[in-house]
């Protein structure tokens, strides 16, 4: 028989959920590449009264009145970032990292112009996808995307192929691309921004750096430097290697200043999430104190975990080049199942991985949801304190799940004893509250 549910009964059944999340990720290892945990004073700064105001346009210049904190705390959020980035501009403004993107391609090009980017199975985010997979940049904004050349051995950007590529399209068809994007969503290696960042500008192309995986690694001097290295701005996510709200920001030059602000709004965004900037603001805070560290803790995990899987039999990408520069991993799972499949058996085990496509794939006859990868990241273990001889334990468990086939609920069992130790956030100025507590606030 079926009984109506009453208003009270959703109610608590959504804070019964929302419990059994937070319970949940206390025993679970969180191996999403683009996720993190953030602090206690994060999530402070996301329940205040900032996320139920307005502030259109740019601190001191607002559409409406009522913002004499809120412009204050931007501006401090700026100033953070410029420093984090030794950047001349940021605009924090961009509410997720698809809206930064956006926001450069309102900024730098028209629709129909040309644009150069990774594929997704080589990397490429959907933010910089051809319409006809509905992607933003050729959905939304109308952009022709164009391939970079891509490497598979080497797991980057082919520089020589890309030139022949943009030589081609620039004297053969007189249709030079507008604008180049590099970054994505699989980023183990750094990539070619010194090497093309001229050769592009020769043809007046714009050139954007995707750091929104990489942000946090930047911002601690791993990695690469971007703007150093040519490219006229970056993109970011504030929530994947940087511990931040889930948002977006900008970093560029200042002559570049005032088209960025013009397409974020009123170009791209309305009202720009306050508590989010508020939020933002202290987890760049985190990042100018415990930054360094933190990154270095973070690759170094990578790493190791690429390696213990490596020995325990898993097909490591980028295995010649010591499988990784930033805080993924890629395996190729082919032998033993497919992405999909696997992905869900982990998370039976209390492992929270997702699949990948991997380059290749698609001509394989692989598909998004069974390809023939896994990407792990190991930016939020190593905020919840776990160094390498962790990730040879978490290596373990992998292989016991997909390797030898063991019953994931014994494998669970093992998984949350081995998570007793890690309940608190590292890299953080205020450390009372466990990582994934919940917190009530309702009488
Ligand atoms: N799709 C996300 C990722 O995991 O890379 C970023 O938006």
């Amino acid at each position: 028989m079926h009984i109506e549910k009453s208003p009270e009964d959703y109610y608590n059944k959504i804070f019964d959920l929302l419990e059994a999340h937070h319970n949940w990720f206390r025993s679970c290892i969180p191996l999403i590449a683009s996720e993190n945990v953030p602090s206690a004073a994060v999530r402070e700064a996301l329940m205040s009264d900032f996320g139920n105001r307005y502030a259109e346009g740019w601190p001191g210049e607002r559409v409406y009145a009522g913002c004499v904190y809120i412009d204050q705390v931007e501006l401090l959020c700026i100033e953070l970032a410029k420093k984090l980035f030794k950047a001349e501009f940021v605009d924090v403004r961009p509410t997720s990292g698809v809206c930064a993107n956006l926001s450069i391609y309102t900024a730098f090009t028209q629709p129909n112009d040309r644009m150069l980017a990774l594929s997704i199975p080589n990397g490429g985010h959907i933010s910089m996808g051809k319409k006809d997979f509905n992607g933003t940049a050729g959905a939304v904004h109308g952009l022709r995307v164009e391939y970079f050349a891509f490497n598979k051995d080497e797991m980057n950007i082919d520089v020589d192929q890309t030139k022949k590529i943009v030589e081609k399209m620039a004297k053969d068809e007189h249709d030079p691309p507008k604008l180049a994007m590099f970054g994505g969503s699989l980023f183990l290696f750094p990539h070619p921004v010194k090497e093309l960042a001229d050769f592009f500008h020769s043809y007046d192309m714009f050139v954007c750096y995707d750091s929104a995986h990489v942000s946090g690694l930047i911002a601690g001097g791993k990695f690469q430097d971007p703007l150093r290295e040519g490219a006229d701005a970056l993109t970011l996510s504030t929530h994947k290697t940087i511990f931040g709200p889930q948002g977006g920001a900008i970093v560029s030059f200042e002559k570049y200043s005032e088209r960025i602000k013009k397409a974020v709004f009123p170009g791209n965004t309305s009202n720009h999430h306050l508590h989010s900037v508020a939020g933002k603001a202290i987890a760049f805070a985190e990042m100018l104190k415990f930054g360094k560290e933190y990154a270095e803790q973070v690759v170094r995990n990578a790493k190791a975990l690429a390696q213990a899987l490596y020995e325990k039999g898993f097909k490591v990408i980028g295995e010649r080049k010591g499988f990784t520069e930033s805080h993924q991993i890629a395996l190729n799972i082919v032998d033993y199942g497919d992405g999909g499949t696997l992905e869900r058996e982990l998370e039976k085990a209390n492992i929270i991985v997702n699949r990948q496509l991997l380059p290749g794939d698609i001509q394989a006859g692989r598909h998004y949801t069974h390809p023939g990868g896994l990407r792990l990241g190991t930016q939020e273990v190593t905020r919840l304190g776990m160094k390498e001889s962790d990730m040879r334990e978490i290596a373990e468990f992998i292989k016991r799940v997909i390797i030898d086939k063991e019953p994931t609920e014994k494998v669970k069992r093992d998984v949350i004893e081995f998570r007793k130790s890690y309940q608190k956030i590292h890299y953080a100025f205020d450390k009372m509250l466990d990582a994934y507590e919940y917190v009530k606030i309702r009488g």
